[in-house]
């Protein structure tokens, strides 16, 4: 959620956010130019079957251009797979920062024998460069000779080589277009607070894992491993040369090279490497609701209330920070939210088969006899300041304290507190955590702020429904005296960070749209408790509170898949959590940005389980785009309708339009969620995306390289919203390739060319099935998911020119993290024969179904009529056949039209 103060904040830094920075080559410091750096020159090199190590020293003066140059080096490559290669050059004294193993477990090295592996690593010893050559095609995918090494003990300079106007996907967390521009676009990585999400800006998250597409000559992937702030150049030289830079303001060195070449063979290298994303309950793919301001329980109630009364199925309700007494944490406010009549409130989702979400955020109330806090600091959970006093800054309680996420018993503390408050005897028996405002926001904007200033945020009577019921949040008292406690931690040791660095301020400016390093975050000065640097590890807060609340979920109810959403992530976030792409508007631009972000975070970042605010968070929505984004965020993987205190109330119950749209998204959603699931089942073991960008299937046709208002959800379903404001028609690009419309069965032959469609009304969505896949969908649709599976199985088959089609279905009990019985079929069509096989295991509990009653044979406008079996019927207006019958999925079988 998003501040109203911060807006301020927004416009104080407009003018850092729009000012182009300039050419880094010509950023000069005392005279001294990037270009008079003098590299670097490796000896002592050696080899074995699988790696390269080697010395790398200063090869002359020290430049310092933007800090100290690093005098010894090391380089290690290391053949660690067929696909991955991974090249790290890092400090001799291995003093310099490195993320840490337990908030990015690394691969394995595999030890491949380098005369196996798909990439070839090239060494020049004097200057120093490196290439990496895909072996088959002799592709040059990444060359650092155009440019000299700096290493320094606040700038890390790394350029390659690209050919020319290159498609280069990635680099989250962004707004910017899909594929990115390649000419002066400038990509800072420093994790920030980002209302309306503005472009060409850092955002929440980082992730620096970009895709270079090359057509047939294929896709590979590059991930640097480096948390510090930086930024990342997409541009050419001025003889026209294009390339990529990394600068970093910290850190080493650390690249995986992912040979593909498949798109989505980079996907599941990229999850080899970081890991896979946790799997989520089946209900997570239920239809959430969520708004900033509902003002009480009855209130939450009444907006439960009223889409029952709409027949809108809503599986999911959310409370944001309203429910907090004071905005704390692991409270509840007595009059507006008082604990027994929020325990109703659960009791009555749950026996309705519903499910409850709650917020928490990182900033905890500096306050004495605020039991939270008293706990945290007995415990030592804080971040200190160098007199061991607490470090604090102000968030929605008031003044806060930050807990370190890495100190030994912030876990503990935080895992009590959640069991506590959300205990399912006592307290609040949520099914899901949100963590937000953890990048980490602090309302205070620079160090001049004083925190003990600042008495919280109260609620917004104005805009609250309900006048004189707004109770002012108790701020900081008068007599309040820090209690201080001492603290010794480590310090420099490996990998901690070089000493004798200006903690707050990186030469090389990385372009943070919010200002300075420190600015509107903790400062980036403090301590962690394993003595690495807030500088080092800003980007890792949010990835680390997350994670801790995984786990904190995971205590309390041991055994089932926990469902965090957070704000802030760095790469490999998706392992424990999941994110929503943050504070954007009610606007036609952002209901396209929701798809983009979509595209790079499944099919690129391996976070699947992501979607945005729906009808959008600020400002207020309309009827018209709502039920558009309806149908939009149906296809998308996560799907919650939520928006700020101030904005309308946006439920789709609230206009005709969106009550339509969302029956119609929502049930085909519903009916689609066991496709989905499978997806998702394959991307959190397998790593293939459960949405593929057009060039993922499509990799050759170069007209798929540019689209991102099309996706396909599965690897099946080709969504092609209308895109344009206010606009009933839609222009979409069919590859070549036969396709059914979802809604009619009709085939449609894709032409490599774009297909305008008009008269496309508020409440459609058009939905093309890619021929060749057979689609396992609900019979009906139900009011939850619970419901949902004791509906009967429809299976969509639509064949492909040869008259042959598969598909895939996954089913287990949906929750348990452990699945002891669980079903796994391949299904085929062969020209009149579905053959379904596999592993049969889950039986169908609490009545759900695990019958087939119908199998739906699209195309068949050629058939013999009587030529069919008896239970067959034909349709020749869309030339479909439908066979009924009664298949158990318990054993193989088959069956002939
Ligand atoms: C629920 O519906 C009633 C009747 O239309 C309306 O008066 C009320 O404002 C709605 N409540 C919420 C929270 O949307
Ligand atoms: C859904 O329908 C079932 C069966 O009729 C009912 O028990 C349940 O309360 C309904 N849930 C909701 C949210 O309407
Ligand atoms: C952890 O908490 C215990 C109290 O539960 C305290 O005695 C101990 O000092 C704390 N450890 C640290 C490192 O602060
Ligand atoms: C960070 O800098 C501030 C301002 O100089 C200082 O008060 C604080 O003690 C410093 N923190 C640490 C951990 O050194
Ligand atoms: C940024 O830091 C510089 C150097 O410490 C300081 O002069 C400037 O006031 C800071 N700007 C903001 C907006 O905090
Ligand atoms: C399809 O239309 C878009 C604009 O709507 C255009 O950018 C693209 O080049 C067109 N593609 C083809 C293959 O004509
Ligand atoms: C992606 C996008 O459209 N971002 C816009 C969001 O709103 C801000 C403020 O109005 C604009 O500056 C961004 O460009």
């Amino acid at each position: 959620m998003r501040v109203e103060q911060l807006v301020l904040g927004l416009v104080a830094f407009a003018r850092s956010a729009i000012a182009a920075p300039a050419p880094l080559d010509l950023v000069v410091r005392d005279g001294v130019s990037a270009d008079d750096c003098p590299g670097y020159e490796a000896s002592n090199v050696k080899k074995t079957d699988s790696s390269i190590t080697a010395d790398l020293t200063l090869a002359g003066d020290a430049c310092n251009v933007y800090s100290d140059d690093l005098k010894d080096l090391k380089l290690l490559v290391e053949y660690q797979s067929k696909d991955r290669l991974h090249v790290k050059i890092f400090d001799k004294d291995e003093q310099v920062y490195q993320v840490q193993e337990e908030l990015v477990p690394r691969p394995k090295h595999g030890e491949t024998p380098s005369a196996d592996a798909a990439l070839e690593f090239e060494l020049v010893e004097k200057p120093f460069s490196f290439k990496i050559t895909r072996k088959e095609n002799d592709e040059v995918l990444f060359d650092t000779s155009g440019r000299q090494l700096i290493f320094e003990s606040q700038y890390v300079g790394l350029r390659t080589s690209l050919p020319d106007n290159p498609n280069i996907y990635g680099l989250g967390e962004h707004s910017d277009p899909f594929r990115l521009p390649n000419v002066n676009y400038h990509r800072t990585m420093w994790n920030s607070e980002s209302p309306f999400i503005p472009t060409n800006a850092n955002l929440y998250g980082s992730h620096p894992v970009y895709f270079d597409h090359r057509g047939d000559k294929g896709t590979h992937g590059v991930f640097l491993l480096n948390a510090n702030g930086m930024k990342i150049d997409l541009d050419v030289t001025e003889s026209g040369d294009q390339y990529l830079q990394y600068n970093t303001i910290g850190g080493i060195i650390d690249l995986y090279f992912l040979a593909g070449k498949q798109p989505a063979e980079v996907s599941k290298q990229y999850a080899d490497t970081v890991g896979y994303s946790a799997m989520y309950p089946y209900w997570a793919f239920g239809f959430h609701q969520c708004k900033y301001g509902y003002w009480d329980v009855n209130m939450v109630a009444e907006v439960v209330g009223n889409y029952s009364t709409a027949g809108i199925p809503l599986e999911v309700m959310w409370t944001d920070i309203d429910y907090m007494d004071g905005r704390q944490d692991f409270t509840t406010d007595p009059e507006r939210f008082p604990i027994g009549k929020m325990r109703e409130l659960v009791s009555t989702l749950h026996s309705r088969g519903q499910r409850y979400v709650l917020i928490l955020d990182p900033g905890v109330h500096f306050k004495e006899g605020y039991a939270p806090y008293e706990r945290g600091h007995e415990m030592g959970v804080f971040y200190k300041n160098a007199d061991g006093s607490d470090h604090l800054g102000v968030q929605w309680a008031g003044t806060v304290a930050w807990p370190d996420w890495l100190a030994p018993n912030t876990s503990k503390w935080w895992a009590d507190e959640i069991a506590t408050t959300f205990s399912a005897d006592n307290g609040i028996d949520l099914d899901g955590i949100w963590v937000d405002m953890n990048e980490a926001s602090n309302f205070c904007g620079d160090i001049d702020c004083n925190p003990l200033d600042n008495q919280g945020n109260p609620p917004k009577v104005g805009h609250d429904p309900r006048p004189n019921t707004g109770r002012p949040i108790p701020g900081f008292p008068d007599d309040f005296q820090p209690n201080r406690r001492s603290v010794t931690r480590q310090d420099n040791g490996k990998y901690k960070g070089l000493p004798g660095r200006d903690l707050f301020v990186a030469k090389y400016d990385p372009v943070n749209h919010r200002g300075n390093l420190s600015g509107f975050t903790i400062w980036t000065n403090n301590t962690n408790a394993d003595g690495t640097k807030a500088y080092d590890t800003h980007n890792l807060h949010g990835h680390a509170m997350s994670h801790v609340t995984y786990d904190a979920m995971l205590a309390r109810r041991p055994g089932l898949r926990p469902l965090v959403l957070t704000r802030s992530t760095f790469a490999g976030n998706g392992r424990k959590a999941t994110h929503w792409f943050g504070d954007n508007e009610s606007s036609w631009e952002h209901y396209r940005v929701s798809i983009r972000q979509m595209l790079a975070w499944v099919s690129m970042h391996q976070m699947p389980m992501v979607g945005s605010d729906v009808c959008g968070f600020n400002g207020n929505a309309n009827e018209q785009m709502c039920a558009r984004w309806a149908l939009l965020g149906a296809f998308q993987p996560f799907y919650r309708n939520h928006a700020e205190i101030s904005s309308v109330q946006q439920e789709f119950y609230q206009w005709p339009l969106t009550i339509t749209a969302a029956k119609k998204a929502i049930d085909t959603r519903y009916k689609l969620i066991d496709y989905a699931y499978t997806a998702l089942h394959y991307q959190t073991t397998q790593g293939t995306p459960m949405i593929n960008p057009l060039f993922f299937l499509y990799p050759e046709d170069s007209n798929t390289f540019g689209i991102q208002h099309q996706w396909f959800y599965g690897d099946a379903l080709l969504i092609s919203p209308v895109t344009t404001d206010w606009s009933e028609s839609v222009t979409l690009y069919l590859p070549k390739d036969t396709f059914y419309d979802y809604w009619t069965g009709r085939r449609i032959e894709g032409l490599g060319a774009n297909v305008t469609l008009n008269h496309v009304s508020w409440t459609d969505i058009p939905v093309h099935i890619r021929a060749g896949t057979i689609i396992p969908q609900r019979a009906n649709s139900a009011n939850t998911t619970a419901e949902l599976r004791k509906e009967n199985f429809v299976f969509v088959v639509a064949p492909d020119v040869d008259g042959k089609a598969k598909g895939r279905l996954y089913i287990d009990e949906g929750e348990k993290i452990v699945q002891e019985q669980t079903t796994l079929l391949d299904i085929t069509w062969d020209n009149g024969h579905i053959t379904v096989g596999g592993r049969w295991g889950y039986p169908g509990l609490k009545g759900e179904s695990i019958t087939i009653e119908r199998f739906k044979v699209l195309g068949q406008e050629e058939i013999q009529m009587g030529s069919l079996g008896e239970a067959s019927t034909f349709d020749p207006a869309t030339g479909a056949v439908t066979v009924e019958g009664s298949w158990n999925l318990d054993a193989d079988f088959e069956v002939h039209m």
